[in-house]
C-alpha cells in the first residue's frame, strides 16, 4: 500500500492546503501530516523548509512513497487529480462526463480565480473578523461564488455541489470557511451547503488544528 504524507502550511492560513486535506480523507486512505510554518523569517525560512519537500516552494506537496521511490506532486489542484485517479471509488469527481466537465470548471475557476475574495477576505480559520470595506471586485467575486453554488446545489439536489463530495467542494472548502470567518450573508440552501462542508471529519479535524494554533499563540 502507498504511503502518503501530506505536507501543509499553519493550519489557519493555509487555504491552498486545506483543500488536498479534505480531498486526502474523503480517500480513506491512512496518511501523515507534516506541518511548516508559513511567514518564518527566521532560519530555517518557510521557504528553506518547503524547498526540502518540492522545488516549487510551495505548500501543499504529497509525497506518495511506493515500490521504494517517491512521488513527489505539488500545487492543490494537481494533488486532488491525482488522488481522485488513484481513489476511483472515493468518487472525487462525477461519474457522468457533462456533470464531471462542469465540475472541473468549478474547481478551475477557484483555483485561478476570485484574487479579491483571496486578498480581502483571507483565510484565518477558527476566528470570526470583522468585515472589511469591500472592494467593488471583492463584491463581484463574492456574487459570482454564491451564485455558482446556488445553481449547482439546485441542479444535483444533493448534500454537496455535485451530489457527492467532489473536487469542486474541496476547491471551495476555505472559502466556505472564510464566509464565515467573516459573516458573509447567504440563501438558506447556501447556508446549508456550507454547514455540511464544516461538518466534514476534515474540516473537524483542521479546526482543532488551527484552533491549537490560535491557543498556542502561533497566529
Ligand atoms: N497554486 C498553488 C498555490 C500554493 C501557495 O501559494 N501556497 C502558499 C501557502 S497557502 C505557500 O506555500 N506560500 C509559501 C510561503 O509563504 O513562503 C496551489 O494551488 O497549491
Amino acid at each position: 500500500m502507498a504511503r502518503y504524507t501530506l505536507i501543509v502550511g499553519t493550519r489557519s492560513w493555509s487555504s491552498w492546503s486545506l483543500r488536498p486535506y479534505v480531498a486526502l480523507k474523503a480517500t480513506g486512505a491512512p496518511f501523515e501530516v507534516t506541518d511548516i510554518r508559513l511567514r518564518q523569517t527566521d532560519a530555517p525560512t518557510t521557504r528553506e523548509q518547503i524547498l526540502k519537500h518540492s522545488p516549487a516552494g510551495k505548500v501543499p506537496v504529497l509525497k506518495i512513497e511506493e515500490g521504494g521511490k517517491v512521488l513527489t506532486v505539488w500545487d492543490s489542484l494537481a494533488i486532488c487529480e491525482t488522488l481522485a485517479e488513484r481513489h476511483p471509488e472515493a468518487g472525487l469527481w462525477p461519474k457522468d462526463a457533462a456533470v464531471r466537465a462542469t465540475a472541473r470548471s468549478y474547481a478551475c475557476e477557484m483555483h485561478s480565480g476570485f484574487p479579491d475574495v483571496r486578498d480581502q477576505l483571507s483565510m484565518d480559520f477558527a476566528r470570526k473578523k470583522e468585515m472589511p470595506e469591500l472592494r467593488p471586485d471583492t463584491k463581484i467575486q463574492i456574487a459570482r461564488i454564491l451564485s455558482a453554488w446556488e445553481t449547482a446545489l439546485a441542479a444535483h439536489k444533493g448534500e454537496f455541489l455535485f451530489g457527492g463530495l467532489s473536487v469542486a467542494d474541496c476547491m471551495y472548502a476555505p472559502v466556505v470557511s472564510r464566509f464565515l470567518t467573516y459573516g458573509v450573508e447567504t440563501s438558506a440552501p447556501v447556508g446549508g451547503y456550507m454547514d455540511r462542508v464544516m461538518a466534514l471529519p476534515a474540516m473537524a479535524e483542521w479546526r482543532k488544528a488551527a484552533q491549537a494554533e490560535v491557543d498556542d499563540g502561533i497566529v
